[in-house]
């Protein structure tokens, strides 16, 4: 029995407001202001706890070792010599994002049956292109089971972003799916961070049965979607985007329904919710979910409740007959602040919980435990010129040492 679980980044302790994301309009907004980590992360874990709630299976992964001084040293520095920039790149929570921390092609996709996942080398942002070591230690722990493939980086100059450029439609999460793989093409104004060449690499090595090769539009990059995720999600056969999230919108439409026949596509219009305001309410980046009982939900940011007309048009759609029948808005304000809604900060990977190293999976009890050491550890607050504290540093390491202990993954201190 194949199920879709959602492995939730825990928001790190060093989670700050550095502005280090070009393209990131949420990131350069709130650059300079004091963050709260331990705010942030209790409300990532009551999030999951929402999930738990609504009868989903849910995991997690820890924050790394930050700051990174295994990176400042191969740059030739250490945290105590590094200029404030570099320092900064060094601090960063990022790895909360999960859905950047890997692309998964569930068994039923690939050739030999496996469950295949490829760290994703996040090479276009320096403070998130030393994420990849952590993360391939977590993921090696918590897929050893021969059940799953546990492959490395593309190598560089190809960037990969993981997930969040990554999508996969089927008839249900058991059964043999379309990948659709989403890519940038440089010139615009920001980065286009997820390249042809590393998704074709990464659905090669998965060897996935049916892949389809979609370019993100212009518009939707420059307009502040730095990943596809913030323009469009799926579950099982629905597909839900901004009119503009795609180039060659309906060459891949028809690919798409070929593909799938039963592929339900609901699209939002520009005039009804310009692009402007899908990515400062982040609608689209919401978990689509199947419930136990059948019907599909969105888990969206209370930035989208917020907006009037991205809310309007939600209302419609719930009042009409679609396929989602529930909203269920959540507060990760914190995370938001830097450009991470709702499905960043989660990895999706459909296979057996049974084959998952039961470390990394969550229930009421687990989740107590996790918040009660956010609670004790977790800095309340980091103003960005703090970064250069020892003693901040001090705190953020024992935080982690502390939650690690609970959880049993001593193992990863090193990492
Ligand atoms: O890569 N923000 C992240 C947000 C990632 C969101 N993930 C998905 N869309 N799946 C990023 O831009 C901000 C860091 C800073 O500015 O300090 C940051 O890295």
């Amino acid at each position: 029995m194949l199920t879709e679980i959602n492995f939730d980044g825990i928001i790190g302790p060093s989670h700050n407001y550095a502005g280090l994301s070009l393209g990131n309009l949420a990131s350069a907004k709130n650059a300079g202001g004091t963050s709260q980590p331990r705010a942030a992360a209790l409300q990532g874990v009551e999030k999951m706890r929402a999930n738990l709630q609504l009868g989903l299976t849910q995991g997690f992964f820890a924050p790394l070792d930050r700051p990174d001084t295994q990176w400042l040293s191969q740059l030739g520095t250490s945290a105590a010599a590094a200029d404030e920039r570099l320092l900064a790149n060094a601090l960063s929570a990022s790895s909360m994002w999960a859905a950047n921390a890997a692309t998964v092609s569930p068994a039923p996709d690939t050739r030999d049956g496996k469950c295949h996942l490829s760290v994703a080398n996040l090479v276009t942002m320096p403070h998130r292109s030393h994420e990849w070591p952590g993360t391939f230690a977590q993921l090696k722990l918590a897929f050893a089971d021969p059940a799953f493939a546990v492959h490395g980086p593309v190598p560089p100059p190809f960037g990969d972003e993981g997930a969040a450029n990554h999508m996969r439609l089927c008839t249900s999460h058991g059964q043999a799916g379309v990948e659709v793989f989403v890519y940038g093409i440089p010139g615009g104004p920001f980065p286009a961070r997820q390249h042809f060449e590393a998704s074709r690499a990464v659905a090669r090595r998965h060897d996935v049965n049916r892949a389809l090769f979609v370019q993100q539009s212009e518009e939707a990059i420059a307009a502040g979607a730095f990943h596809n995720d913030v323009v469009a999600v799926a579950n099982e056969r629905v597909l839900f985007a901004h009119e503009q999230a795609f180039a060659g919108k309906d060459a891949f439409y028809n690919e798409l329904r070929a593909a799938l026949p039963e592929v339900e596509i609901v699209e939002v219009p520009a005039d009804r919710v310009s692009l402007a305001e899908a990515i400062q309410s982040y609608l689209f980046n919401a978990q689509l979910v199947t419930l136990p009982n059948g019907g599909m939900a969105l888990i969206l940011p209370t930035e989208a409740r917020d907006n009037k007309p991205v809310w309007g048009w939600l209302q419609e759609m719930i009042a009409g007959n679609g396929p989602i029948r529930q909203l269920v808005p959540v507060n990760v304000r914190q995370s938001m602040a830097n450009g991470g809604g709702p499905a960043c900060l989660r990895l999706r990977v459909v296979c057996r919980a049974a084959d998952v190293d039961p470390r990394f999976l969550a229930d009421e009890a687990k989740l107590d435990a996790i918040s009660a050491v956010i609670t004790q550890y977790w800095p309340e607050a980091i103003d960005p010129g703090e970064l250069a504290s020892p003693a901040l540093w001090a705190d953020i390491r024992r935080a982690r040492a502390a939650l690690l202990t609970s959880l049993s993954l001593e193992a990863l201190l090193s990492n």
